[in-house]
């Protein structure tokens, strides 16, 4: 197939699934084009089988706020016509969604179909989407699109109870590339960071309001009264600095790292014996998974999608949003134990192979032929 991806760029969750889900469609001979206004992190190699396509927003000194979404759609009908494209799957609805439905009425005129799927990814619907300011359009563009994915149940359940929504919405979870993501032997990163055995606890997010990351400082101090250990803060992000503030006048920066944005972010993952993730919101939780793939178990609040990835007592627990004293109690209980920590580990990297990417990519595949079957 030849298919086009649009996405946003950046480090967040939807923009990471839709290039690393470009580039398996491509490695699996597919032809994927990137329509976006930058090269996405981890795509700048080259392959046959991958073309990235820039949005070039021209400004004007009578816009306060340049059209991108007029540009976006001007540029999809050209990658369409001009590629022959045969499908375009759009990632997080806003304003994707309603600039492909867009460019679809004007390669109508040129007499192309193109069928569109949008994924939803979570703050699309859960945050953003719902606001008034949006929800009329992003209510018409999902109803509009031909085909509607969501990366969870409950996000599927979200999307029907906050919108009016008259499509079927196919659950394809958020997958895991094994090969990239593993345990890798880091001993002297390990050594560095905790030079006397300390336990390593491990959060990366993009320190947004919806990760409620200072919790995850208020539970690493209790963690702290108990068990010696070392807290990775990897990201950045608005609340970053409120972060280091609270360490500081909690007493814990000196066992905290602010590692910021990071490439490599399996290599930390293999040093941590857990991972942090008291998300206010979270349709999935892709950064959990990357942890789980790496045997780190994950100690998370119980919103949202999580439980449908971490197991309570199993690959991790699961509290209620904002309950730091239960999250503490439960990470002191794996963290006290190696036999138990060791048992989550190795449950962890079990659960993270049930999305393995080649058991989801399939599922996309399929999707496609069968939206494209039926426009
Ligand atoms: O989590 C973020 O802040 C980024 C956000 C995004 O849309 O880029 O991630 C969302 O999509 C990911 C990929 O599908 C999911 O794994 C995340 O759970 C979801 N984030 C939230 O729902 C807060």
């Amino acid at each position: 197939m030849k298919i086009g991806i649009v996405c946003y760029p950046t480090f967040g969750g939807s923009g990471v699934v839709a290039t690393e889900l470009g580039k398996a469609l491509a490695d699996n001979g597919h032809e994927v084009h990137f329509i976006t206004y930058r090269q996405p992190a981890r795509l700048d190699f080259f392959s046959e089988n991958l073309f990235y396509h820039e949005v070039a927003v021209t400004n004007y000194p009578l816009f306060d706020y340049a059209p991108y979404e007029l540009a976006l759609s001007s540029k999809m009908v050209d990658v369409v016509r001009f590629e022959k494209l045969d499908i375009l799957h759009v990632h997080y609805a806003i304003p994707h969604a309603s600039a492909a439905f867009m460019a679809k009425q004007i390669l109508a005129t040129f007499g192309i179909t193109i069928p569109v799927v949008t994924t939803l990814h979570g703050t699309d619907i859960t945050l953003v989407g719902k606001d008034l300011t949006y929800k009329p359009v992003v209510t018409f563009s999902i109803n509009q699109s031909d085909g509607v994915t969501a990366v969870s149940e409950d996000l599927k359940e979200s999307t029907y109870s906050h919108f009016d929504i008259t499509k079927d919405i196919e659950v394809i979870p958020n997958f895991i590339d094994l090969n990239r993501f593993s345990l890798q032997p880091k001993d002297h990163f390990k050594k560095a960071i905790a030079p006397f055995g300390e336990r390593i606890l491990i959060h990366t997010s993009n320190f947004r309001k919806v990760k409620r990351t200072q919790d995850v400082i208020y539970i690493f101090k209790k963690i702290l009264e108990k068990v010696p250990a070392k807290l990775l803060m990897v990201g950045d992000g608005p609340e970053r600095v409120n972060c280091e503030v609270l360490s500081r006048d909690l007493g814990t920066c000196e066992h905290t790292r602010f590692l910021g944005k990071q490439e490599a972010i399996e290599e930390i993952l293999s040093v941590s014996d857990l991972f942090l993730m008291p998300s206010e919101s979270e349709s999935f939780g892709l950064a959990a998974l990357e942890a789980m793939a790496c045997k780190v178990p994950v100690v998370s609040s119980n919103a949202g999608g999580l439980p449908e990835l971490n197991i309570n007592g199993v690959t991790g627990y699961m509290s209620n949003v904002g309950d730091v004293e239960d999250m503490a109690q439960k990470s002191i209980s794996l963290l006290k134990d190696d036999d138990i920590l060791n048992q989550f580990k190795d449950n962890a990297l079990k659960r993270a192979k049930e999305f393995d990417l080649s058991l989801i990519l399939p599922l996309y595949e399929k999707y496609y032929q069968k939206v494209i079957a039926l426009s």
